[in-house]
């Protein structure tokens, strides 16, 4: 798989056959004073989901962690999880999958309420001040060459979709697109907003101040999930976990 993942990329890429989790190697690279690298691996052993969640890793997959060092706020590194997530989304639907976003950052097979399948998912890190954000570790996993027999019940992958990808072409356009949608961090809501699978869903938003049930009808600019609940009340949502209901 090295030679698979020789790129022309704008960004350096470090590759593993295998490693524990490709943010903890990033993790390592940004607190070095890194930016700009890829890391990259066939295998995860340790793959990382959000709040300590395992996130099955086997060979085959497109495991990848972005470093980058950013002159932004804090508060507008969500952003960047959205960036990740349309241009993972964009490079899924090239090789022939017809994938939307549920938000915040999962790209999915649609279906009819909670019947989605998971074929990705981002999870980003940062250290910073207040103010600003020191560096940020964006993560992205893609189900690409993998049985989905050797994945979570209710993921499925590009290879079970629409059979083998080249993994070196779809990372070269998925890092390709980050890359445009980085740069032009306005652009990023808009063209969330076209791959959404979520606007439109029956959800419930499991966030920090407690849950909130409704139709998720929009987006903010900044990415927050706007909710309106069945008093006609509009909740906006900016972290949280949401399930698609069936309607
Ligand atoms: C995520 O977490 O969706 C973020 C996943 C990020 C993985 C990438 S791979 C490269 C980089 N290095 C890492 O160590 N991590 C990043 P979350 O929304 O918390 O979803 C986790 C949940 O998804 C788990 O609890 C399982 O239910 C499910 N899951 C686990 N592995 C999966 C897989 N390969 N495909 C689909 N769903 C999976």
């Amino acid at each position: 798989p090295a030679v698979e993942f020789r790129l022309e990329a704008p960004f350096e890429i470090e590759y593993h056959d295998a490693v524990g989790s490709t943010n903890d190697r990033a993790r390592e690279r940004a607190t070095a004073g890194d930016e700009d690298v890829v890391v990259l691996a066939d295998e995860q052993t340790g793959g990382r989901g959000r709040l300590e969640r395992a996130w099955a890793a086997p060979s085959g997959g497109v495991w990848a962690s972005v470093v980058t060092r950013p002159s932004i706020a804090p508060a507008q590194a969500p952003l960047y999880t959205l960036a990740a997530a349309v241009a993972t989304a964009r490079a899924v639907r090239e090789a022939g999958v017809d994938a939307g976003i549920k938000w915040p950052n999962d790209v999915i097979l649609p279906g009819v309420g909670n019947e989605y399948r998971k074929l990705a998912g981002i999870l980003t890190e940062m250290e910073g001040e207040t103010d600003r954000v020191s560096w940020l570790v964006v993560g992205i996993g893609v189900n690409a060459n993998v049985d989905a027999a050797d994945l979570p019940e209710g993921a499925t992958s590009i290879r079970a979709e629409a059979g083998d990808i080249d993994r070196r072409r779809f990372v070269q356009r998925l890092l390709e697109e980050f890359d445009r949608y980085r740069t032009d961090l306005e652009a990023v809501v808009p063209v969330w907003r076209e791959l959404a699978a979520t606007i439109g869903q029956r959800v419930s938003v499991d966030r920090p101040g407690g849950e909130v049930v409704g139709e998720a009808v929009d987006v903010t600019e900044s990415g927050a999930l706007v909710v309106e609940t069945d008093d006609g009340e509009r909740a906006s949502v900016t972290a949280g976990d949401c399930e698609h209901l069936r309607p």
